[in-house]
C-alpha cells in the first residue's frame, strides 16, 4: 500500500509540475454522520462549499448515523488511495482498528466537529469546539436568568455515546454546582433530532404534572430544541416563559423562535470545520510537519438582546 501511495503522490505531484492538473487536485473522503440535525445539514453543505473552492476532488459519504457505515467508508477511502480523510465520529469509540489501517496506508485522519477515545497518534488533529464550554455557557446562562427560585430542569441529551452528548451534560453540570435550588430532575437522549426531541419532552412533561414544575428545558442542540418547544406549546403551556429554553448550535429555527418568545438562550457552533481543516491538511501535505491535535472552533452566546430576526436573516442562507 506504501508504494501505491508513493505512486499516487508521485502522480499527483508531476500532473501539478507539468500542468496536467491543477495544484489542488486532492482527493479527500468525507465520512459524515448524516443529516440528523440542521447544523449538521450546514455543514456537510459548506465542508462542500470548501472543497470547491480549494479545487478538492471531495468523495461524501452519509452513515445515516451509524458507525459502522462510517467505518465501511473509511476503509472504502482506503482503498481508494484517498489523500487524506475527514471524519465526522458518530460516537466515541470503536475506531481504533480502522484508524490503524489508515494510518498504515500513511492516509492522514482528521476529525471533524467531534472527538474520539483512541490514541491520538490514529488522526492528524481534531476541529472541533469546546464542547465542555458550550454546556457550560447554557446552565451559566441559566443561572443567572432563572432567579432564585427552585428551578426542576429536564435535559434532552445528544446521541449516546458522542463527545458533545457527554460533553455538554458535564459542562451544564459544572454550572449548576454550588447552586442547590437548580437541579436536572429528567434526562435522555433525543439523538439530537426534532422529532426525538418532541417525543421525550411529550413524556417529561407528563411525568412532570403536565410540565407545570418544570422550570427550564436545556437541550444539547437546538432541533431538539424546537421540537420540545412544540411539545410545550401543545401541552398548553408557553416555551420560553412557563418553561425556559437553553440549546446549543445557533440554527435559523431558534432565532425565530427567540424573536416570538419562546426560546431564551443558544451557544453557537460553526458548521465551518471544514474551512481550518483543508488549511492544516495543505501545511501538513507540504511539511509534514505535525499540527496541534486540537484546532478549537468559537463559541458564542446568543439571547433575544442580540436582534434575533437579523440573526436569522444572516444565517439562513447559509444551508441549514
Ligand atoms: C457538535 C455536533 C452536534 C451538533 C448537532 O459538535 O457534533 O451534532 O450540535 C449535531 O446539531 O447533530
Amino acid at each position: 500500500m506504501k508504494l501505491k501511495n508513493a505512486l499516487l503522490s508521485a502522480t499527483v505531484l508531476a500532473a501539478c509540475m507539468f500542468g496536467s492538473a491543477s495544484a489542488g487536485e486532492l482527493v479527500v473522503g468525507f465520512s459524515q454522520i448524516g443529516s440528523e440535525s440542521g447544523w449538521r445539514a450546514a455543514e456537510t453543505t459548506v465542508t462542500k462549499q470548501e472543497a470547491e473552492k480549494r479545487g478538492v476532488d471531495l468523495k461524501f459519504s452519509d452513515a445515516q448515523q451509524k458507525q459502522e457505515n462510517q467505518i465501511k467508508a473509511l476503509r472504502s477511502f482506503v482503498a481508494q488511495g484517498v489523500n487524506a480523510i475527514f471524519l465526522a465520529p458518530v460516537v466515541e469509540t470503536g475506531w481504533d482498528d480502522v484508524l490503524k489501517e489508515a494510518k498504515e496506508a500513511e492516509i492522514p485522519v482528521i476529525l471533524l466537529d467531534r472527538t474520539i477515545k483512541a490514541p491520538d497518534d490514529l488522526y492528524l488533529t481534531a476541529v472541533t469546539s469546546d464542547q465542555v464550554h458550550e454546556g457550560k455557557v447554557a446552565g451559566e446562562w441559566l443561572v443567572k436568568n432563572a432567579g432564585d427560585k427552585k428551578c426542576n430542569i429536564v435535559e434532552l441529551q445528544g446521541t449516546t455515546g458522542s463527545s458533545p452528548a457527554i460533553a455538554r451534560k458535564k459542562g451544564f453540570e459544572e454550572a449548576l454546582a454550588g447552586h442547590d435550588n437548580f437541579k436536572i430532575v429528567r434526562s435522555q437522549t433525543g439523538d439530537f433530532t426534532r422529532a426525538k426531541g418532541k417525543e421525550v419532552m411529550e413524556s417529561f412533561l407528563k411525568a412532570e404534572n403536565g410540565g407545570k414544575d418544570i422550570c427550564a428545558l436545556y437541550a444539547h442542540n437546538d432541533d431538539m430544541a424546537v421540537g420540545g418547544i412544540q411539545a410545550i406549546k401543545e401541552a398548553g403551556l408557553k416555551p420560553g416563559k412557563d418553561i425556559l429554553v437553553v440549546s446549543i448550535d445557533a440554527v435559523p429555527d431558534i432565532f425565530q423562535a427567540m424573536a416570538a418568545g419562546e426560546a431564551n438562550a443558544t451557544v453557537e457552533l460553526t458548521p465551518n470545520m471544514a474551512g481550518p481543516a483543508f488549511d492544516v491538511l495543505d501545511a501538513y501535505l507540504k511539511d509534514k510537519k505535525e499540527p496541534p491535535k486540537w484546532i478549537q472552533t468559537e463559541s458564542k452566546l446568543y439571547t433575544p438582546a442580540d436582534d434575533p430576526m437579523k440573526v436569522y436573516e444572516a444565517k439562513k442562507g447559509l444551508g441549514y
